[in-house]
């Protein structure tokens, strides 16, 4: 197995980079909208403006061949790797979550990016097929010792207004929060499996030709609706039908062990084993948590419901040889408390590795 970080949008610097490599990563998958964080440190989780996670900037141009080129190109004058982006931006496929008229135009632009991908030679797509997106998180001091984290306490569901998508502001010029010009229609189970079904019949072969693996994330927080919208893969069974649609091997899944500890009726060590045989998990998120839907908050690593200890035995006995990043992970009192929680994450993730590869090699 391989150890990487996420890097937010902003946080595209050699010094970030260096930061990974200090701490013993080796890859970066670099998330890509942009807005999830302020002054290197502070990653909204709150929404106090009522715009989710932020208005999207339009035709972004890190999203362009040049600019995924020249990201890469820094992150390998660092001596690490660009194992994966992480999810599209909603302006660039608002209408193929909402099944709108802008559709095939948004399909069209999607392929093009598969194909800039293949071209630069980033190997993994990660994406979050979710109309309501991450919603309705709070933020408080739930992790050991005060740490800030976020949760989720099954607060009211407002309806989505239009103008968002994937909980970000794709048009301002409809989007109103306290006076909406009308709202997302509620979209059933059905219907969002057979908008999932086309994007991959559409992507997929792009997907294959270009060498690139669209990796799906499950659906956080896993409830089955959200703001009257269903959710695709809210239990773990949904990843099994996500890959029944598709045999295709560039179809594979964003491992999110935290949101898939988050999914009531289910035991993560046999979710953990039974996807893991499937050779289909692309990479994965590692974090912990309290707590199951309605009501969980997120912890550090070693101090959740799960022992994460006996998932990386299981992915080292199925001979999982992926990257894993922590995900998100509770903010550490201090000057750099993003880069402290990353640090002491990977550096945990590291000792076990190492532990655990001794262990079973003897
Ligand atoms: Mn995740």
């Amino acid at each position: 197995m391989k150890l990487g970080i996420g890097l937010y949008r902003g946080m595209f610097t050699p010094d970030n980079v260096r930061f990974a490599k200090q701490i013993g990563a080796t890859h970066i998958v670099a998330h890509m909208p942009g807005h999830f964080v302020r002054d290197d440190q502070n990653i909204i989780t709150s929404d106090s403006a009522n715009i989710g996670f932020g208005v999207v900037t339009p035709h972004d141009p890190l999203w362009t061949y040049e600019g995924l080129r020249d990201l890469k190109a820094m992150i390998n004058a660092e001596g690490l790797e660009l194992e994966a982006l992480e999810n599209f931006a909603p302006d660039q496929w608002y209408d193929v979550l909402l099944d709108g008229p802008r559709k095939h135009t948004q399909l069209e632009q999607l392929k093009r990016i598969l194909r800039d991908m293949g071209r630069v030679g980033i190997p993994i797509m990660g994406y979050n097929f979710s109309i309501a997106g991450v919603w309705g998180r709070v933020e408080g001091p739930f992790a050991r010792g005060g740490a800030v984290s976020v949760g989720f306490e099954n607060p009211v569901q407002t309806p989505i207004p239009n103008g968002m998508v994937w909980n970000m502001v794709y048009d301002p010029a409809i989007y109103d929060a306290e006076q909406p010009h009308g709202t997302v229609p509620e979209v059933s189970s059905a219907q969002l499996w057979k908008r999932f079904a086309a994007f991959l019949q559409e992507l997929l072969p792009v997907a294959e030709e270009a060498g690139v693996k669209l990796a799906l994330h499950p659906d956080d927080p896993p409830m089955p609706t959200l703001r009257g919208t269903a959710r695709l893969v809210h239990r773990p069974d949904g990843y099994q039908r996500m890959l029944d649609l598709h045999p295709s091997p560039a179809n594979t899944m964003e491992f999110c062990i935290g949101t898939l500890s988050e999914m009531p009726d289910s035991d993560i060590y046999q979710v953990v084993d039974h996807y893991s045989r499937t050779g289909r998990i692309a990479y994965i998120h590692f974090r912990n948590v309290q707590g199951k839907v309605p009501t969980y908050h997120e912890t550090f690593v070693d101090e959740g419901d799960t022992d994460m200890l006996r998932v990386l035995r299981i992915l080292h006995t199925n001979g999982y040889n992926g990257v894993l990043i922590p995900d998100h992970t509770p903010l550490i009192e201090c000057a750099a408390p993003w880069h402290a929680g990353i640090a002491y994450a990977l550096g945990y993730m590291k000792a076990a590795l190492a532990m655990i590869e001794q262990e079973q090699s003897t």
